[in-house]
């Protein structure tokens, strides 16, 4: 009995903050998980029960084993927002049960299910133990709550959960632990202790000595997680509601981890060309004039850029898919004559329609029963920002986005907005916020129709902004089925990758946000969400000339690259700091639009893969002890080290490279890996190394993404014996890739002594690259070549027109690109 009172307590850390409503729990009765039957076996699954409830072990494939435990009295997890249907049939595991235990495996994992009392253990195929539940506490329940202890190992490091602030190992500091919380929050102007944010992402990726698995927690419900805070030894997951059901995913490789838990939830769509260019936003650009101010600069000063965006004050009085005419007075004009200017508009639209009769949204939603309601069936009113308008302010409506005809209605209201011109939308407000109330969301009963399965608002909360960007997503598609789309949302779920990039919300303008952006991109990639990237140069108040500067500079690899900040500050652009910042500030941009075919081709393997191109070290150094708990260097694909400079006024940088032989990415200058060097740096300073071996993708200068399509691709290749790359193309804004309209080939190198061997191979594709040259830039020669062959065909030297070798040692050689495959041989 002792026990569980303090049994009590933990769970009472379950609801931190904004009033969960769960303090009924504690004069209700806890029950532990107990003792089971003998299982039986029903298709793939082995169900164990008791007079408590029901408890299911299944292999979904391979690596994947997912585990349920529902008590008596609890909703069955019927239908997962966050899990996709599954490719290949589940796979059947071979069951031996013996009278104490039953045995569980496929070729990768065994699973020993303890029958008294019920504890779950998981091995791999050599027989390590990779997770067990805690021997003498395993699962409890009680009022709607549940919870399970696990083992948490002292060399244990703990990655993920989404979009969470502090160091990229959650595991905290050394002493003391570290507990989250899955409840989407706006949170603006948070710091490295606010938890939760906007987005819940309740997966995580356990590593031990380079050996990695993931536990997905599939319940969006407040969920609670507990690393080592309450015990040091022990690992907690608790839900507010609902059915305990989680997936135990198989590395080893922590790119594994990734890519199975992303075969599970989905990944991230291919985005357009234009997505990964340079964005300028600000609350707000207003009216029109200014917009096309901003415009102007941008390609006067030749400073490029793709997009622009379109903030709440283009709507009339905050109401969604609403122009304010006086500001904007012909926005069809106005997004024609940016295109011309090679510019495309993204625009705001948000969870809260006002309440107001004649209102076309409020008219529509009302006849089609698609807002929210209370528990007594009358609509749900709450103030958002139409509550603040100048004109006849009104408190809003929510479109209940947990039902499928709402999705649709709402996807349809995007029309209008495309019909002029609008290239993609930005849902914000989608936690959902609403302002003057204590818990800053929803009523918990809050009733959501849900498909047919009627809940309350407890249920449905954590997913709001990802169904939000469902409706969206799809209503971008249909309307516009050529175009590829693009969707950015602040709040989102597990899952919510395959419908929007994200942004980690209100940051501020300190250094410390800037710090803090590494880590948190690095763990929403390694959760699932690879289009990602912060507000550069921090929302809430205003950064220095040269913090602005270092954060251009951190973002240049950044997925989503956008400038932004609030209503009031000075002005945010890259020329607002004066002329040597102008000049710093072009220079990073111009060096996005540089890589930007290096970029679009990490960016489509994470669409593949779920890898995420931005990526933590221990990715791609799992075995590097250096690399488990850094969280302020990362990877850009397989090949790029990024060590940004992250604090004011310093004239130098440490950056530890993990083995190997690097390249500083300007100089080609050589460095020795496993050691950490200081490096001089100045203002100008943007440290990357690049990996040995390595094939980087660009092209010359251009001031908008369009513009690539015919520049010189160039091929940078680093020095090693054998590497390869493959390299994908396609017409960067359309669908047709879905149709076989694009092309995958092979860069790969031999060398040894006497040669160099390159091969260009076509992979798959038919896509026909426009007319331009392919140029080689072939790294770490020692003097002039014998000869350079192409396929079979000896250049002349003599006349210097087929290549030329440089004195630090690089071969350039310029080919006109086709689809057929080349071999060039160099004999040094
Ligand atoms: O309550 O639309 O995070 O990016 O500029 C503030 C105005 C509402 C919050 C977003 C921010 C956006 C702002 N929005």
């Amino acid at each position: 009995m002792i026990r569980s009172v303090a049994l009590v307590l933990v769970f009472g850390m379950a609801c931190s903050r904004s009033g969960s409503g769960t303090s009924e729990f504690t004069t209700q009765q806890m029950w532990a998980i107990g003792n089971m039957q003998r299982p039986k076996q029903q298709g793939n699954t082995v169900v164990f029960q008791n007079d408590r409830g029901v408890a299911r072990v299944a292999f979904v494939n391979e690596n994947v084993v997912r585990v349920r435990y529902l008590p008596n009295g609890e909703k069955e997890h019927l239908r997962s927002f966050a899990v996709v249907d599954q490719k290949n049939a589940p796979v059947s595991p071979r069951v031996t049960t013996g009278s104490s235990s039953t045995e569980i495996q496929s070729s990768a994992l065994r699973v020993i299910v303890h029958h008294e009392p019920f504890r779950v253990e998981f091995f791999d195929h050599k027989g390590r133990s990779l997770d067990t539940d805690d021997p003498s506490r395993g699962v409890f329940h009680v009022g709607h709550q549940s919870k399970v202890w696990k083992r948490l190992l002292p060399d244990e490091h703990i990655y993920g959960f989404g979009e969470k602030s502090g160091p990229l190992d959650k595991r905290g500091m050394q002493l003391g632990g570290a507990s989250y919380t899955m409840w989407n929050s706006d949170t603006p102007g948070y710091d490295g202790s606010t938890d939760p944010l906007y987005i819940s992402v309740p997966f995580f990726m356990v590593m031990r000595e380079g050996r990695s698995h993931g536990i997905f927690l599939d319940n969006t419900y407040r969920t609670h997680f507990d690393i080592g805070k309450e015990q040091p030894d022990l690992l907690s997951m608790s839900i507010g509601g609902g059915e305990l059901d989680y997936y135990f995913i198989q590395g080893p490789e922590p790119k594994k981890v990734t890519e199975r838990y992303t075969e599970l939830t989905g990944r991230m769509q291919l985005p357009p060309m234009w997505a990964l260019g340079f964005h300028q936003c600000r609350y707000s650009y207003y009216p029109e004039a200014k917009l096309r101010a901003i415009a102007d600069n941008f390609r006067k000063r030749n400073i490029p850029a793709d997009t622009l965006w379109l903030d709440i004050h283009y709507l009339q009085d905050y109401k969604p898919f609403t122009w304010d005419t006086k500001r904007f007075p012909d926005p069809a004009k106005l997004i024609a004559d940016l295109r011309k200017q090679n510019f495309r508009v993204v625009s705001i639209i948000d969870a809260h329609p006002k309440k107001e009769v004649g209102y076309h949204v409020y008219d529509q939603g009302i006849a089609g029963g698609h807002f929210v309601t209370n528990k007594d069936g009358s609509i749900y009113e709450a103030p958002v920002w139409p509550s603040m308008a100048e004109n006849s302010p009104a408190d809003s409506v929510f479109p209940d986005f947990s039902s499928s005809k709402t999705r649709d209605w709402w996807g349809s209201l995007y029309k209008p907005l495309l019909d002029i011109g609008i290239a993609g939308i930005w849902n914000d407000m989608n936690e959902p916020a609403v302002f003057n109330t204590a818990t800053g969301t929803f009523a918990l009963d809050v009733q959501h129709k849900n498909d047919g399965r009627p809940t309350d608002h407890r249920e449905i909360h954590n997913v709001y902004g990802m169904l939000m960007t469902q409706a969206t997503h799809s209503g971008l598609k249909q309307l516009r089925p050529e175009m590829r789309p693009l969707v950015l949302s602040r709040a989102s779920f597990a899952g919510g990758q395959r419908y929007a990039a994200v942004w980690p919300g209100d940051n501020q303008s300190s250094w410390n946000a800037l710090r803090q952006s590494i880590p948190m991109h690095m763990g929403l990639g390694l959760s699932g969400f690879a289009f990602v990237g912060s507000d550069v140069g921090g929302f809430m108040g205003a950064p220095t000339s040269e913090l602005f500067t270092r954060w251009l500079q951190s973002a240049v690899f950044s997925p989503f690259f956008r400038a932004h900040t609030t209503f009031g500050t000075p002005d945010q652009e890259p020329w607002s700091y004066g002329k040597d910042h102008e000049a710093l500030n072009r220079a990073a941009i111009e060096m996005r639009y540089r890589f930007l075919p290096h970029i679009y081709n990490e960016m489509r393997l994470a669409s593949q893969t779920g890898i995420p191109a931005l990526r933590p070290l221990f990715m791609e150094f799992p075995l590097d002890e250096q690399s488990w708990r850094n969280s302020e260097l990362s990877m850009f694909g397989d090949s790029l080290l990024l060590a940004p400079v992250l604090w004011p006024g310093v004239n130098t940088r440490e950056v530890y490279l993990p083995e190997g032989t690097w390249f500083d990415l300007q100089s080609t200058t050589t460095y020795e890996g496993a050691q950490t060097h200081t490096l001089q740096v100045t203002l100008k300073s943007i440290p990357i190394f690049v990996r040995e071996g390595a094939f980087i993708f660009t092209k010359d200068q251009v001031q908008f993404s369009d513009a690539l399509a015919d520049k010189a691709l160039r091929v940078d290749i680093f020095p090693a014996n054998d590497s390869s790359k493959e390299y994908y193309e396609d017409d960067a804004l359309s669908m047709a890739y879905k149709a076989g309209d694009y092309l995958l080939r092979r860069f790969s190198q031999h060398r040894d002594k006497e040669h160099i061997d390159i091969k260009i191979e076509k992979i798959e594709g038919e896509f026909q690259p426009k007319t331009r040259q392919l140029i080689l830039q072939i790294h770490g020669l020692q003097g002039s070549p014998k000869t350079v062959q192409i396929n079979g065909k000896i250049l002349d030297k003599k006349n210097g027109k087929s290549f030329s070798v440089e004195s630090n040692g690089t071969l350039t050689l310029p080919l006109k690109d086709s689809l057929e495959s080349k071999e060039i041989k160099i004999q040094l």
